[in-house]
């Protein structure tokens, strides 16, 4: 081999060589898709914390590809859509899972988790071991961080002038909408109310009309969904500290490599932690900004729900469902 040809040759291995050792991202074609569906909007706290930390930090090998507002599948029918392979992640209600795993309904219930911090220490605790595992066996999906979605308050379309809630009792016959699964039923009847089932799409239009005469949300929520446009006051019920459960299809998940799979876990965790710090920030300022929209934001008699509801579900069909000593543990994490 002449020279010449010969340091062609050694450049061009040289060069060949460079280049695979240089771990280029994966092309598009290439990267694991993941598709999420949730009914909330892009400017959700949740959406925007799984948009800006979730997806990036996947991006060398995954395709983050969300879609809002139950654009793509409808409002309780995500995990299904995951169980058929059309659909690999969604942000999922407790009250959803409880549909398919009754004793998911221990999270479903009123005045139970007491902060964004207990609900972390839930999720985190070897009790969650066994509901991870039933969502694993029953569902084929992981649960992989929990997310705050805030304290839900009862926000109706009538000024405290016309409706002044200090207990359950005042919200007797009120038309209250509740999302669709039984176990949010039951909350809406616990705090005393008629529930009305309802897809959260449907919620704007519904107040706007009256043919509901409210519906109970985070904060964060009536603002970012404007619902405090068509409502007159918010009764600070804190009857929910709500959550949801950032999920994967367990074949999408067992697709990924070890290294995958922990920065996936780990890019889950950080969403969740920068969603939660967002709307516990916003939690903290919206009351003042709900004023100043001319809406009555006020307490009621806590104690009179606090009891009522935590009476009714101990009661309760869906307490049955509960593993032996769950409910001790939770309690016992949230002093
Ligand atoms: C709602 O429909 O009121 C609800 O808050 C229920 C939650 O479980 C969750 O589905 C939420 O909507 C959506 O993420 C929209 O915020």
């Amino acid at each position: 081999m002449g020279l010449f040809t010969r340091n062609l040759f050694l450049k061009l291995v040289l060069s060949a060589a460079m280049t695979a050792a240089v771990a280029l991202p994966a092309s598009a074609a290439d990267k694991v898709q993941l598709r999420m569906s949730t009914s909330g909007s892009e400017t959700d706290q949740r959406s925007v914390a799984l948009a800006t930390v979730f997806g990036p930090a996947v991006s060398e090998f995954a395709s983050y590809e969300p879609s809002y507002n139950a654009t793509l599948f409808a409002q309780g029918t995500e995990l299904e859509a995951m169980a058929r392979g059309n659909l690999e992640m969604a942000i999922a209600s407790a009250q959803e899972l409880a549909q398919f795993m009754p004793e998911f309904s221990i999270f479903t219930a009123g005045y139970v988790h007491q902060s964004a911090a207990h609900q972390v220490a839930v999720f985190n605790d070897p009790l969650m071991d066994a509901f991870k595992k039933a969502a694993e066996d029953t569902l084929k999906i992981k649960l992989l961080s929990v997310m705050y979605l805030g304290q839900r308050q009862v926000n109706l379309r009538q000024p405290r002038s016309e409706l002044d809630v200090k207990t359950p009792a005042d919200l007797k016959g009120v038309n209250l909408r509740m999302p669709g699964t039984d176990s949010w039923q039951f909350l809406g009847k616990a705090l005393g109310a008629s529930p009305t089932p309802m897809a959260f799409s449907e919620v704007y239009t519904s107040l706007s009309t009256g043919s509901v005469d409210g519906q109970d949300n985070p904060l964060p929520t009536v603002v970012d969904a404007k619902f405090y446009e068509v409502t007159k006051q918010i009764v600070l019920t804190s009857h929910l500290v709500d959550l949801n459960y950032i999920s994967i299809a367990l074949e999408t998940w067992n697709k990924l490599s070890a290294e995958q799979q922990a920065l996936v876990q780990a890019a889950a965790d950080e969403a969740a932690e920068s969603g939660r710090q967002a709307q516990l920030q916003k939690e903290s300022e919206l009351v003042s900004f709900l004023k100043e929209q001319g809406l009555d934001v006020y307490e009621p008699d806590l104690a009179s729900f606090r009891d009522q509801v935590q009476s009714m579900y101990i009661d309760s069909e869906f307490a049955k469902t509960w593993p032996e000593g769950v409910l001790d543990k939770i309690n016992a994490l949230g002093k």
